[in-house]
């Protein structure tokens, strides 16, 4: 049992200059845990409420200070004193005082942000590391590992100022070695992709997850400079690295159409899955994220029967980490991976759940950033507690994307020594 003594939120910046919450949850014992909750641009529904003030006078409508106060008065004045054993007992709690099916009320980031603070504090009460003490709440009694990092190497679509229709092209490496050489693996294609952009004059400047937001005349040509960039770097395409794709196809798809630079007039969903399984015969793409849009259910399910057994089709904003929504594809057979995001769902309790529900469908999980990001490393501990096949974390490079995968360095030394 643990007895909180403070709780008390402010507001502070993102890595995109926008506001965000951070929460401090003190115990009596004087240990404290430190939180901040990230914010994503391809929001899927139903993305539980992000609270905005919406005052045109601060930061563009975009202040949090109304989120803050929920978690300053009303939810303090509810948990301050209170003792806990576990993090759920909190979050059911704030579902409680909340009391709407979106957490509109209070909005999922003055939720969350209580949420994660208090699961640091309780991993210090029961002397655990973070990710140890999440997987005995994920009920994760297997070995601990750290996932395959999913770096985002080009990004388009919402994050980049260049032109391309996919939100987020990857490279993935393969598990045959440790992290550590995973992520130099990473790091090093990272530069042979500025390299060859450079050589042919190809804008260089980065988006809003690190990686490259260049102009190019096709999505594809993105994935063709991937590959080049994995041979450079020594490494064979599809055998050490392979790729993937986010492409977020929400953001350019209008009355049943997908219309993208790659082709002169606008798709029908039996004309853009066939493209995207050319495409994927010349890929060979590990990871295929929201290939349609997150209503095109029949679609969906049409592409993971076709694909789904060589490439893992990942729902994102087609799940929107809602076990409502997570069930219905799990029926439908529409998706074999689910991203999972915490802020989507608004508690650290809840995202175990749905962790839990897509695996026990025989699902890839993938624990995934926002791409607005504080150096919080939360995420990183979460990947690994809940036994995570994959953590998506955006380029090996800026600071709030890299002290993630940074932590995953001595996470590993932890486990590593502890075999
Ligand atoms: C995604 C995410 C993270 P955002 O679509 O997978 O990469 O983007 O946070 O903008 O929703
Ligand atoms: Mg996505």
């Amino acid at each position: 049992m643990a007895k909180l003594k403070q709780l008390y939120a402010r507001e502070i910046l993102d890595s995109r200059a926008t506001p965000t919450v951070e929460v401090i949850a003190i115990l009596d014992t004087g240990q404290y845990g430190v939180s901040s909750v990230p914010s994503g641009s391809s929001i899927g529904i139903p993305d539980s409420s992000e609270l905005r003030d919406n005052d045109p006078n601060r930061y563009f409508g975009k202040g949090v200070l109304q989120a803050v106060g929920h978690v300053n008065r009303e939810i303090a004045a509810k948990l301050v004193g209170m003792d806990f054993s576990t993090v759920k007992e909190v979050d059911n709690i704030l579902n409680q005082l909340d009391g709407t099916p979106s957490k509109s009320r209070f909005g999922a980031n003055s939720l969350l942000g209580v949420s994660m603070s208090v699961t640091k504090v309780l991993a210090q009460a029961a002397s655990l590391p973070l990710y140890r003490y999440i997987a005995t709440l994920a009920e994760n009694s297997s070995q601990l590992f750290i996932p395959t990092p999913v770096f985002n190497m080009i990004n388009g679509g919402k994050h980049g100022a260049g032109n391309l229709d996919f939100q987020e092209f990857h490279i993935i490496p393969s598990r045959k070695s440790t992290f550590s050489v995973m992520l130099q693996t990473g790091a090093e294609i990272y530069h042979s992709i500025k390299n060859l952009l450079v050589r042919r004059g190809a804008i260089h400047s980065v988006g809003d997850e690190g990686g490259f937001a260049p102009n190019l005349f096709t999505n594809l040509d993105a994935l063709e400079i991937l590959s080049e960039a994995i041979i450079e770097c020594k490494k064979q395409p599809q055998i050490d690295v392979e790729l993937g794709l986010d492409v977020a196809s929400d953001s350019f798809y209008k009355d049943g159409r997908y219309t993208i630079k790659d082709r002169s007039s606008p798709m029908d969903t039996s004309e853009f899955i066939e493209y995207l399984r050319d495409l994927n015969k010349q890929y060979h793409l590990r990871l295929l994220e929201d290939p349609l849009h997150e209503n095109d259910w029949k679609g969906w399910t049409q592409i993971t029967s076709e694909l789904g057994q060589n490439t893992t089709i990942v729902g994102d904003d087609l799940l929107a980490t809602n076990l409502t929504k997570i069930s219905k594809a799990i029926a439908e057979k529409a998706c074999n991976g689910a991203i999972i995001k915490p802020n989507q769902i608004g508690t650290v309790s809840e995202a175990i759940a749905a962790v839990k529900k897509a695996r026990d469908a025989g699902w890839k999980i993938n624990i995934t950033h926002r791409s607005g990001e504080t150096n919080d490393t939360f995420i990183a501990d979460f990947a690994v507690g809940v036994g995570a096949d994959y953590a998506k974390f955006g380029a090996p490079a800026r600071g709030e994307r890299v002290a993630k995968y940074n932590h995953f360095l001595s996470i590993d030394t932890e486990i590593s020594s502890t075999r």
